[in-house]
């Protein structure tokens, strides 16, 4: 039998194919199960010896041929493709820059790096760590057991049980409620002395006006020899003073509670009211004055420095945590905390900050060149 037309005819329609669908399509045609030329191969048992030698190579050559073919209209194809999306995405650089940059630096990015400029002047490190978390991190190693109440209140969102120990973490997997988890596992690789802050994203199951289900905490922690109180409070008045740039801010601390620090510290900040407004410095006592709460601090708690991997007897430590937005919000006059996350173009020109306005102390860390 000749298998000339068989050739000439299966090549002319691949040749013709129009895109990578047809040529998968003619592919099964002849090539797959049920295929013209795989047929064709499944004639060669019922032949004599005779006949399979002189057509077993004829078919043969004709299955190489459609292969080589296919191949080739194949690459054919997926070349001119890759050139018609080369031209479609070539970019000319030689056209002008706009006239106005356009893309911004967030608030939340701004005060970000404000803080690590600040904090590095104080020999602070920067520590991340992931915003998927596990129970013993988030809450255990904080010094929060399974049936602590203040769980309860940190409106969790937590990953389905099957995420659970799946890969032998420890207890159920949940988005990260603050960023202690980090220096909990900063404290168990690196040990002591420690000087970090933690800065990040943090997840409660909360909305409204105030809050939103994702907002930026920063921690700071400090581990050493003979830590107090007095370390805490000239801390936080160093950096407060740094970041609102006044030499004026005054602090008042209050006893409070917090499951891993003791005692524990609430802080307020002194404001003056100026045409209705709140203006951090001064006495909150002074007249026409207030206390505005601002964050919570406090003693590590001897059992959290424990799940750190630390002996309580030989390491002391203060911590403390801010809401970042709420730090923002305060410093460049924005109402409301919603805006931040809206993506909204006119309210990031009008908040946003240049890219090349990098904070640094020396060139003042808030004030635009
Ligand atoms: C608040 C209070 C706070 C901490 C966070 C902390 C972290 C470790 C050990 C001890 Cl690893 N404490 N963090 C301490 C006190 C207060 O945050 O009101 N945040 C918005």
């Amino acid at each position: 039998m000749d298998y000339a037309a068989t050739g000439t005819e299966a090549l002319a329609r691949i040749d013709a194919a129009a895109d990578l669908d047809a040529i998968e399509q003619l592919r099964i045609a002849f090539l797959g199960k049920q295929g013209s030329i795989s047929g064709l191969l499944k004639t060669l048992g019922q032949m004599s010896p005779e006949e399979r030698q002189s057509e077993g190579p004829k078919i043969h050559a004709l299955r190489e041929a459609v292969t080589v073919a296919l191949a080739a209209r194949k690459a054919g194809l997926e070349s001119a493709a890759l050139e018609v999306r080369l031209a479609a995405e070539r970019i000319d650089l030689t056209l002008p820059a706009p006239e106005t940059p356009r893309g911004t630096v967030h608030p939340v990015s701004q005060v970000m790096d404000e803080l690590a400029e600040i904090f590095a002047d104080l020999g602070f490190a920067v520590a991340t760590g992931p915003e998927i978390e596990d129970d013993w991190h988030n809450f255990t190693a904080l010094n929060m057991p399974e049936s602590h109440p203040a769980r309860a209140m940190h409106d969790t969102f937590y990953f389905p049980d099957e995420a659970a120990a799946s890969d032998g973490r420890p207890g159920r997997m949940l988005l990260r409620t603050h960023t202690s988890p980090v220096q909990i596992r900063t404290m168990l690789a690196n040990g002591a002395p420690l000087r970090i802050i933690a800065p990040g994203r943090v997840y409660r199951s909360d909305s409204d006006a105030t809050h939103t289900p994702m907002f930026h905490q920063v921690e700071g922690l400090v581990i050493d020899k003979g830590i107090h109180l007095g370390h805490l409070k000239w801390t936080l008045e160093t950096f407060l003073k740094a970041f609102f740039e006044r030499e004026d801010i005054v602090l008042r601390l209050r006893p409070s509670y917090f499951p891993f620090t003791e005692p524990s510290v609430e802080v307020d900040v002194g404001f003056a009211l100026v045409n209705g407004r709140r203006v951090l410095g001064g006495s909150g006592d002074a007249p026409g004055h207030g206390w505005m709460e601002l964050l919570g601090s406090g003693m590590v708690n001897r059992k959290v420095i424990e799940f750190g991997g630390l002996d309580p007897d030989e390491w002391q430590g203060f911590a403390f945590g801010i809401g970042v937005d709420r730090l923002a919000m305060l410093k460049y006059g924005m109402d409301d905390l919603r805006a931040f996350f809206d993506g909204d173009q006119r309210w990031l020109a009008h908040y946003g900050f240049s890219a090349l306005d990098v904070p640094t102390l020396s060139g003042g860390v808030g004030t635009p060149a």
